[in-house]
């Protein structure tokens, strides 16, 4: 049972019966994401301060140039998942393979892998702008002792155990979901507590918020053209607000609060979208459903989609259960 005020510790401890799998390992596992978030957070919340922004010089997998932050980042969730002997593999949007952990035993006896996206929508931070981390957690499926392969990886999104994303913006947030429903904390940064400040949080049904890159309006195909002519009617509750920020944690955790719908579509120069499957979709589209919300490519369910690569890229459109049925409704019939 949720109960406002209470802290992360203290419902972590509570609802872990609720666990599947009631070892305590994942319990001990989100602890340590809220370990690293504290530590990202108060990096971040400095960015201003000190010359730690602009380009590392170096460029990631997907050909975009690192910022210093997303590089501080994904060395914190990966030394404090690693450093406390939790999980069994990590992979991340800043490497370019996945990492098999070594316990400190012989033998890692841990079931867990997690995939995270450290630090999304790093463009925006030296605009002030908030930014956020995406985590996704499975349980392996190769045996426990053995060392962990890609296909403990490229497992389908409904497969997740748990999923969850901090922002970092006006108060830091994480929001996390171990399949029971999807909870807020909000830290106190004066005291480094995370507090339950949004139980239970959901969807509306529908919502009048749609969130999409519209200067590529010229390159998206018919049925996302089609619908955007749809929210801009005005007709019944429509035309809708449309609000981009172009940090998906951010536009969703808003939608998530108000109602609406984001879209990040196909395009005729980006064919499968720009979104990561394994550590940007798959968490997001766990979440929404955990919130009666709805993710889709467009045509079929994204936690359906059997994976082929750790950086695969696929079309999401993610919100408000009516609007993303009214968005497929238009990809089909166009
Ligand atoms: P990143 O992982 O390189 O930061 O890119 C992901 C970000 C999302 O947060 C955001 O929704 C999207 O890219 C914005 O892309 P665009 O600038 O093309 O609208
Ligand atoms: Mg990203």
């Amino acid at each position: 049972m949720a109960k406002k005020n209470q802290t992360l510790g203290e419902f972590i401890i509570e609802n872990q019966a609720e666990f599947q799998y009631s070892s305590g390992e994942l319990s001990r596992l989100i602890n340590s994401i809220r370990l690293a978030a504290k530590v990202v957070n108060h990096e971040v919340n400095k960015a201003g301060l000190v010359d730690i922004i602009g380009a590392f010089g170096e460029t990631n997998i997907q050909g975009e140039d690192q910022q210093k932050l997303d590089v501080y980042a994904n060395e914190k969730f990966i030394q404090t998942l690693t450093n406390r002997n939790i999980v069994c593999g990590i992979a991340s949007e800043e490497n370019d393979d996945f990492i098999a952990i070594n316990s400190l035993d012989e033998k890692n006896q841990n079931k867990y892998i997690v995939l995270i996206d450290p630090l999304d929508g790093s463009s925006n931070i030296d605009v002030n702008v908030s930014v956020g981390t995406i985590f996704s957690i499975y349980r392996r499926i190769t045996p426990v002792g053995t060392p962990v392969t890609i296909d403990d990886f490229l497992q389908k999104g409904n497969e997740q155990v748990a999923a969850g994303y901090v922002v970092y913006g006006t108060s830091t947030m994480l929001v996390y979901s171990t399949g029971h429903g999807v909870n807020g904390f909000t830290l106190n940064p004066a005291i480094g507590t995370f507090y339950l400040s949004h139980p239970n949080m959901e969807f509306s049904e529908t919502g009048n918020i749609y969130s999409i890159n519209e200067g590529n309006y010229a390159h998206f195909p018919k049925g996302v053209k089609n619908y955007i002519k749809y929210c801009q009617q005005e007709e019944d509750d429509r035309p809708y607000t449309s609000r981009y920020i172009g940090s998906l944690v951010s536009d969703f955790h808003r939608n998530l609060i108000k109602g609406g719908i984001y879209i990040y579509p196909q395009t005729s120069k980006a064919p499968t979208g720009k979104l990561r499957l394994l550590y940007e979709c798959n968490p997001m589209a766990y979440l929404a459903e955990q919130a009666n919300g709805l993710a889709s490519d467009g045509f079929q369910r994204i936690m359906d989609i059997k994976p082929t690569e750790l950086h695969q890229r696929v079309p999401i459109f993610c919100g408000s259960r009516k609007m993303v049925e009214k968005a497929k409704e238009f990809m089909k019939n166009s």
